[in-house]
């Protein structure tokens, strides 16, 4: 039985680009096949569990905008009509993904035993839904931030006791998130960090944060879950400054622990441009080490300055960020995840259809454009051009050689290098032509 709270709404569906309707895909279109793969597999959308049926529209300023039916979220009644919801929500979008943390599913009971048997019976309750349905869990999360325990971190609190909760409710999670085939599991590390280092080990919490991350591993081998483990870099807030700050420092971080091969990054757009990168930037540099995972499509307003999380509507930056992704092979068990919430004045579920249907399209969009030109090649062939003059034999030769016989190299040769364009202008005009 509908709980009717999208009552008058439709399942939306592909009608082209010529449609002029405002709630149907005019670009996804889930069977079409780009790049020799549906579009469908390509994308693997997710919807994200917290900011579209939990979160409240409170902001610093102001408490709740939104009243939904299952507000206050204090009993497992209405944790289950929040899923029955959501779960109408997916079939309206034919999402074939979802996310979740532990805090956005269940009543918050008070003592760790009562949470984790609420976890269990609603995860239970998640499970019977997704029976014939058409949908995944693309990943489960711990919410170690928003509760007081967690406030000086989880894996990096002074306290030992705040560590060894956090690993409890990790194990929980990650049983979770196997029971569902969760094809991956993340960790964000929001309050690891610090606010000051005038009372901070910073040695010392990575340290722990890195045997903690290595425990998270065993036990995924040790359940036989075989999803990927991704972290979620992100440079700021709540902290002052976190840990997994952007994709290069969580690289080296997971290097030092002996990590690299088993964890990936999970990176988000709006996180990259806090950082002070594009998205592109964070996807390349996660691609060039193998360690790719899953994206968060949510973008950030550029005046503000901080983490607003909307919804993705700009297709040119889109569109670079599928390039990326494309080129380094596709997105494999992660997917896209709309880590993106309504703006607080957007008070009606026909806004929740609109902003994931635009989403949707952004990306589709998007992804069209970035296979046209991994198809014409064009970029392709400017890099090839650009570094031609390492596939001579004499430069792959000084890549093995060393500094005084590059020198003798340079005197008997008189190499005088010749300044060559970079073609930016050229490279800027040629990606407008797709976009
Ligand atoms: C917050 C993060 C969070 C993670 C999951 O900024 O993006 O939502 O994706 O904990
Ligand atoms: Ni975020
Ligand atoms: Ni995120």
């Amino acid at each position: 039985m509908s709980t009717g709270f999208f009552e008058g709404l439709s399942k939306v569906t592909y009608q082209g680009a010529q449609s002029t309707e405002p709630l149907v895909y005019r670009h996804y279109n889930p069977e079409e096949v780009v790049l020799g793969k549906r579009m469908a597999d390509h994308l693997r959308f997710a919807v994200a569990w917290w900011h579209s049926f939990a979160w409240e529209g409170g902001d610093p300023f102001g408490g709740a905008t939104f009243q939904r039916p299952w507000h206050p979220q204090d009993d497992m009644g209405r944790a289950k009509m929040k899923a029955d919801v959501a779960f109408e929500m997916f079939d309206l979008l034919g999402v074939p993904y979802y996310c979740w943390h532990d805090a956005d599913l269940r009543p918050e009971q008070g003592s760790f035993a009562a949470n984790l048997s609420t976890l269990d019976e609603i995860t239970d309750y998640l499970g019977e839904k997704m029976q014939g349905r058409d949908i995944g869990l693309l990943w489960g999360t711990a919410n170690m931030f928003s509760d007081r325990r967690w406030m000086s971190g989880a894996s990096t609190n002074p306290d030992p006791d705040v560590f060894a909760y956090a690993a409890a409710t990790v194990k929980g999670c990650l049983d979770a998130t196997h029971k569902l085939g969760g094809q991956n599991y993340v960790l964000w590390g929001g309050r690891e960090g610090y606010e000051t280092l005038l009372n901070t080990d910073m040695g010392q919490e990575l340290d722990h944060m890195g045997r903690f991350l290595n425990m998270v591993v065993d036990y995924k081998h040790k359940i036989g879950f075989e999803g990927t483990i991704l972290v979620e870099p992100k440079p700021q807030e709540p902290s002052k400054h976190q840990y997994d700050f952007d994709a290069a420092t969580c690289i080296g971080f997971l290097r030092k622990y002996g990590l690299e091969g088993e964890v990936k990054l999970n990176l988000e757009q709006g996180h990259a441009i806090l950082a002070g990168h594009s998205f592109e930037h964070e996807i390349a540099v996660a691609a060039a080490d193998g360690m790719l995972g899953s994206i968060d499509m949510n973008r950030n307003d550029y005046q503000s300055g901080w983490d607003t999380d909307q919804f993705p509507n700009n297709v040119p930056e889109v569109a670079l960020a599928y390039y990326h992704i494309l080129k380094a092979g596709g997105l494999g068990t992660g997917g896209t995840n709309f880590d993106a919430k309504l703006r607080r004045q957007s008070l009606d579920p026909v806004d929740l259809i609109a902003g994931h249907v635009g989403a949707m399209d952004v990306c589709a969009r998007g992804l069209k454009a970035a296979a046209a030109m991994i198809e014409d090649g064009g970029l392709e062939d400017a890099l090839t051009d650009r570094y031609a003059g390492w596939s001579s034999e004499a430069a792959q030769a000084m890549l093995g050689s060393d500094l005084e016989a590059i020198q003798a190299r340079v005197l008997a040769e008189g190499i005088e290098p010749a300044p060559r364009s970079g073609r930016q202008e050229i490279l800027e005009n040629y990606v407008n032509r797709f976009v």
